[in-house]
């Protein structure tokens, strides 16, 4: 399997995927993703107040939501994906969040997930980590889960996920000050994380290894590679769409392999 490449730098990615309000203004930029309904817009909103700005992805009826926050005198630029079960690229709203998340590369993605229905909601955040590991999972409606008698221990999950986990009850702002310091403490490289890694039956990850062998050094710089392999495993044409038409990248996948 041949993969020729062209390196593009991430500021392009991003800029490809953001709309021009505060583009260059910002320290970072943070994406929130999560199921629907978990409660990102109102984080957002709670984060965000008036500093806020909408549109429709590029080339997509989906809505896009900017807004900016500020935090130890550095500015942030928050994304509210739409809410998705899954990064498959099955519907425009999957794909968003997946392409922003893999390309535009935000400095922290915060994973939304609803606490009265935690498993459901893991199914999301381990799809992220496979992409980074630079994740913040923010346990909300914890108020919620509270009042049904579930307690839950954020720390064995941060334990098990091997990223930071934070409780909200962001409808009451419970919760946002901790979530904004753990922010900036992984978008600063501040906190060592080991995210937690999916492994598969051996003659996947066997098949994983030799279509990495054969990635070029630029595409493991530019994407996470054990992600790509597994999309290039799968024979997702979205991936290859993405990288080819938007982005100018130069892709062609041959099976003439001898
Ligand atoms: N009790 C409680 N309700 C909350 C909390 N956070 C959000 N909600 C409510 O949950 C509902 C959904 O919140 P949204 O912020 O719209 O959820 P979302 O994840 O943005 O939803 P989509 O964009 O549709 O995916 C709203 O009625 C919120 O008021 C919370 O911490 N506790
Ligand atoms: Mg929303």
């Amino acid at each position: 399997m041949g993969l020729s490449y062209q390196s593009m730098g991430r500021n392009t990615w991003r800029e490809n995927f953001l709309s021009t309000h505060d583009k260059n203004n910002e320290n970072y930029v943070i994406a929130l993703a999560g199921n629907p309904n978990t409660g990102k817009s109102t984080v957002f909103n709670a984060l965000t107040g008036l500093n806020q700005h909408t549109g429709n992805w590029p080339g997509k009826t989906v809505l896009q939501a900017q807004g900016t926050y500020e935090h130890n005198q550095k500015k942030y630029l928050l994304v509210d994906l739409p809410g998705t079960y899954s990064l498959f690229a099955n519907s425009p709203e999957e794909q968003v969040a997946r392409d922003f998340i893999c390309f535009s590369r935000p400095d922290v993605t915060v994973v939304v997930v609803d606490a009265t229905c935690l498993e459901r909601n893991l199914n999301l955040v381990l799809q992220v980590l496979e992409i980074t590991g630079k994740v913040v999972v923010c346990v909300n409606l914890l108020d919620e889960a509270k009042r049904k008698g579930t307690r839950i221990n954020l720390n064995k999950l941060s334990r098990e996920l091997g990223v930071p986990v934070i409780g909200t009850a962001a409808r009451k702002k419970i919760g946002l000050d901790q979530l904004k310091q753990v922010v900036e403490k992984i978008a600063e490289n501040k906190v060592r994380v080991n995210p937690a890694v999916i492994s598969y039956d051996p003659d996947i990850e066997e098949k994983i290894k030799n279509i990495i062998a054969g990635l070029s050094p630029e595409a493991c710089n530019s994407i996470n590679p054990r992600w790509l392999a597994l999309r290039i495993l799968e024979g997702d044409q979205t991936i290859f769409e993405v990288l080819n038409q938007k982005l100018n990248y130069n892709i062609s996948l041959d099976n003439e392999e001898e």
